[in-house]
C-alpha cells in the first residue's frame, strides 16, 4: 500500500511509522473489530467525501451489534476522517475508519479491553484492476458459503467476519478468477468477497435481498436510487446462480469496486460489460465526482483544502 503521512490514532494524528499496536490486542486475537471503507473524490469544487455521514453511522451501527461502546460520537469520527484526509493533501484516497478492542485482558470476552479508534487513509485505484473496471472481471462461485445471519450478524461490517470473504476471494484467485460470488446456505446468492451484486435481465435490474446475509452496501443504495431516477426498475429479490449464468449482464457494487462489470460467472459467458452497466457506471461515477445537482447531498466537501501532489 502507498504510505501517507499521518493516521488518527484515538484523537491524535501520529506518524504513519508509530501507529503501532500491543501483540496482545484482542481484535488481533479474534476479530473483534469494526470497520468502513470509504472513498474521497476529487471535485470541480475541492475533495468530496462520498456519503461520509452514512458510513460513518453504519460504522456506529456494527459497533453496536458487537456490543461495543465506541468513544467518540458520529460528529467526531466523521470530523476524524475529514481532519486526516487534508492533513494527507491527496485530492483522492480511500479512508479506513476502524474501531477495535486493544490491549488489556485475553479471553473471548471483551470485558477489559480499551475500544481504540483509528482513522487511515491512502491512495486506492480501481479495486479491481482497469481493465476489469473496462471490460469486466471473471468470477467464481464460491464453495464457501455466506456466514449465516443468525452466526455472525452480515449487517455488521465487522473484522472477523472478513475471513469468509478471504477464503472465497483467495479460492477464487487461485483458481484463476477475479473474484468470489458467494451463495447462502440456502443456495441464493449473496454477495462478493467486498461487492454487492446486480444482475439485469430484459431490461430489469435485480439484486439480492438483505436477507441473504450481504452488507447493506452504501453503493448498493446508491446505485438503486441512481438507477431508478433513471427510469429503471430494480427488484430486490433471490436469485440463483443460474439467473447468474442465463443474465443480459451482471456488475458489482462497492466503495472499492465502484460500478465494476462481470463478464462471467464459473466460465458461463455473460459477455462485455452491456448498455445499462455501462450507463449506470458512468452515471455512478459522475455523481461520486459532482456531477449534476441531483445526489449533491451525498457529497461532504473536505474544508482543509488539499495540497498539490508532490511532484514526482
Ligand atoms: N459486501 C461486502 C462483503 C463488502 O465487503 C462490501 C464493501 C460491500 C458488499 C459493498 O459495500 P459498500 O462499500 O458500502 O458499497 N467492501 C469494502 C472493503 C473492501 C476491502 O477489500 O477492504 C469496500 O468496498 O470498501
Amino acid at each position: 500500500m502507498r504510505e501517507t503521512e499521518k493516521i488518527w490514532m484515538n484523537g491524535e494524528l501520529v506518524d504513519w511509522a508509530d501507529a503501532k499496536i500491543h501483540v496482545g490486542a484482542h481484535g488481533l486475537h479474534y476479530g473483534t473489530g469494526v470497520f468502513e471503507g470509504i472513498r474521497c473524490y476529487e471535485t470541480q469544487k475541492g475533495s468530496a467525501v462520498f456519503r461520509l455521514t452514512d458510513h460513518v453511522k453504519r460504522l456506529e451501527a456494527s459497533a453496536r451489534l458487537l456490543y461495543m461502546d465506541l468513544p467518540y460520537t458520529v460528529q467526531e469520527i466523521r470530523d476524524a476522517c475529514l481532519e486526516v484526509i487534508g492533513v494527507n493533501g491527496l485530492p483522492e484516497c480511500y479512508i479506513r475508519p476502524f474501531a477495535f478492542y486493544g490491549y488489556g485482558e485475553l479471553g473471548v470476552s471483551t470485558a477489559g479491553n480499551p475500544v481504540e479508534v483509528v482513522v487511515m487513509s491512502w491512495p486506492w485505484g480501481a479495486y479491481l484492476g482497469d481493465e476489469g473496471m473496462k471490460n469486466g472481471i471473471r468470477c467464481k462461485i464460491s464453495s464457501w458459503k455466506r456466514v449465516g445471519a443468525n452466526t455472525i450478524p452480515h449487517a455488521a461490517k465487522a473484522t472477523g467476519i472478513y475471513l469468509n470473504s478471504m477464503l472465497a476471494v483467495m479460492e477464487a484467485n487461485r483458481a484463476g478468477y477475479d473474484e468470489a460470488i458467494l451463495l447462502t446456505d440456502d443456495g441464493f446468492v449473496a454477495d462478493g468477497s467486498g461487492e454487492n451484486v446486480f444482475v439485469v435481465k430484459d431490461g430489469k435490474i435485480a439484486t439480492p435481498p438483505l436477507s441473504t446475509s450481504i452488507l447493506p452496501g452504501i453503493t448498493r443504495d446508491s446505485l438503486i436510487q441512481i438507477a431508478q431516477d433513471l427510469g429503471y426498475t430494480v427488484e430486490e429479490k433471490n436469485l440463483i446462480r443460474t439467473d447468474l449464468y442465463l443474465a443480459d449482464e451482471i456488475f458489482m457494487t462497492g466503495t472499492a469496486a465502484e460500478v465494476t462489470p462481470i463478464r462471467s460467472v464459473d466460465d458461463q459467458e455473460v459477455g462485455p460489460p452491456g448498455e445499462i452497466t455501462r450507463k449506470l457506471q458512468e452515471a455512478y461515477l459522475d455523481t461520486v465526482r459532482g456531477g449534476g445537482e441531483r445526489w449533491s447531498h451525498w457529497l461532504e466537501y473536505v474544508s482543509i483544502p488539499a495540497r498539490e501532489p508532490a511532484q514526482a
